[in-house]
Order: C-alpha cells, then sequence, then structure tokens
C-alpha cells in the first residue's frame, strides 16, 4: 500500500521523493533517457497527470510500470486522464477553490470505474497557492489561488481537509510557479495538521527542495525541472532522502 509507506516513512522522520511526468512531456524520442535517469534517481513515487494533458496517460502509466518498478499514481487534471493501470490514484478535491466539479462532481462520476478498477485511492486535499504567475492549474481550474502571504487561510483550509477525511494534503504552488510555497505557510501547515504534507511547485533548485524539506514536507513533488535538465532528478533525491 503507498499510503502505508509513505505514513511509514513519516513515522520514521524520512521524506518520499516524487517525481511528476506529464505525458505531453515524454516524448517517444526521450523515453529512454527518461528511465535511465529515473532508474538511477530512484524516486520514491511517481505521478502522471496534468492541468491539460493531450496525449493518452494509459500509454504513459504502461511504458513507466513496464521499465520500472516504482509505484505510479494518477494526479489527474482532469476525468479525461483517468485510466485504470496505475497502482494508484491521488483523489483529489481542490478544496482552496470554490469549483463544485472539483469539489465533488468530478469524483462522483469517476468512483465506479475507480472502485471496479481495484487502485489504490488517496484521497487528497489540493490547495493552490499563488505562485507568483498565472499557472495552468489557475486557469484550468477556475479557481483563485491562497494568496502566498494569507498563510492563516492556508492553514485553515489544510485543517478543514484534514478534518473532512482528507488523508494527504498538497501545498500546490503550480507547475512552473515563479515562487515555491513559501517556507513560512509550509512550517505553520505542518504544525496544525497530522497527516502526512505534499508541496510541489517551482521547486527547481536544490535549495528550495531543501527548504520545503526543512519546513515540514513529506512529500516532495518535482516536474518542470527534471524535464529540462535529467540530471537534477539524482540530485534532489540525494536532497530529500538524506533526511
Ligand atoms: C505540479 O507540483 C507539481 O503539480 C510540480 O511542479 O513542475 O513546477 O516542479 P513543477
Amino acid at each position: 500500500m503507498i499510503l502505508e509507506s509513505v505514513l511509514d516513512k513519516k513515522k520514521a522522520n524520512k521524506k518520499v521523493f516524487c517525481v511528476l511526468i506529464d505525458p505531453d512531456k515524454f516524448p517517444e524520442e526521450n523515453i529512454l533517457k527518461i528511465i535511465t535517469a529515473m532508474e538511477t534517481a530512484a524516486p520514491d513515487l511517481i505521478l502522471v497527470g496534468g492541468s491539460l494533458v493531450t496525449k493518452k496517460t494509459e500509454s504513459t502509466v504502461d511504458v513507466l510500470k513496464k521499465h520500472l518498478s516504482i509505484p505510479v499514481l494518477l494526479f489527474p487534471g482532469s476525468l479525461l486522464q483517468l485510466t485504470t493501470n496505475a497502482d494508484g490514484i491521488l483523489f483529489i478535491s481542490l478544496i482552496s477553490g470554490r469549483n463544485p466539479e472539483l469539489l465533488i462532481g468530478n469524483h462522483v462520476a469517476s468512483a465506479p470505474v475507480i472502485r471496479s478498477s481495484g487502485m489504490e485511492v488517496i484521497s487528497t486535499g489540493y490547495i493552490l497557492i499563488d505562485g507568483g504567475t498565472t499557472t495552468s492549474v489557475e486557469y484550468m481550474s477556475q479557481t483563485k489561488p491562497i494568496p502566498a502571504l494569507k498563510t492563516d487561510i492556508a492553514v485553515a483550509t489544510a485543517m478543514a481537509g484534514e478534518m473532512l477525511g482528507q488523508k494527504l494534503i498538497y501545498l500546490e504552488g503550480g507547475s512552473g510557479a515563479l515562487n515555491p510555497v513559501p517556507v513560512e505557510m509550509i512550517e505553520a501547515v505542518k504544525q496544525n495538521i497530522s497527516i502526512p504534507l505534499i508541496v510541489g511547485g517551482g521547486l527547481n533548485t536544490k535549495e528550495k527542495v531543501k527548504a520545503a524539506c526543512d519546513a515540514g514536507a513529506d512529500i516532495i513533488v518535482v516536474g518542470n525541472a527534471f524535464e529540462k535538465d535529467l540530471s537534477l532528478l539524482k540530485e534532489f533525491k540525494e536532497i530529500v532522502s538524506a533526511y
């Protein structure tokens, strides 16, 4: 069980390193290079998804599962990205927003298919924070991010997610964010929840990854940086696994 292993790591004060694969940025000519980089760096988890994905998520998951023995979790930006061949799914409710489809509508539509797939379902409270630019997730979800300085709102939102029974809280700056989630906000959210905390969005240097870890992230997600420079994957993994 993926959630169980995350909880075990958290209990042992260890952190989880997670790579986000956007199927649109997984070109066939680069597959071998990407797979080799993954083998070398050995991230703990792979997320597959994106705010707008035009390629088939299913075939990306197939390739990853065929070549790697790392658990693959769906991170679907829309119902079109739902497949049943992954190990699990982040069953995300966008709790910082007020778009009913992303709070409950899509969940109702997809629940029967997900249940019959047998995939592990991990209920996740997804909190979008302003990353200094309009990110694809902000535009596509038609939701307003929480302002980066409104730590109290992020804390209250995370608390509500935990009280609703969500198993993970995801503090998201948005893929390609100019500014990652502020460390003060990560620290404050961490102090107020007991479930694991995921942090991602704009973590594109070793310093930013370390700062998010030091502030209390249990799971670090990196996408863009590694799409641009595959060698960063190994460097980031070393930082996260040093805890
Ligand atoms: C996006 O948090 C992830 O959902 C990853 O963001 O692509 O900026 O690393 P980046």
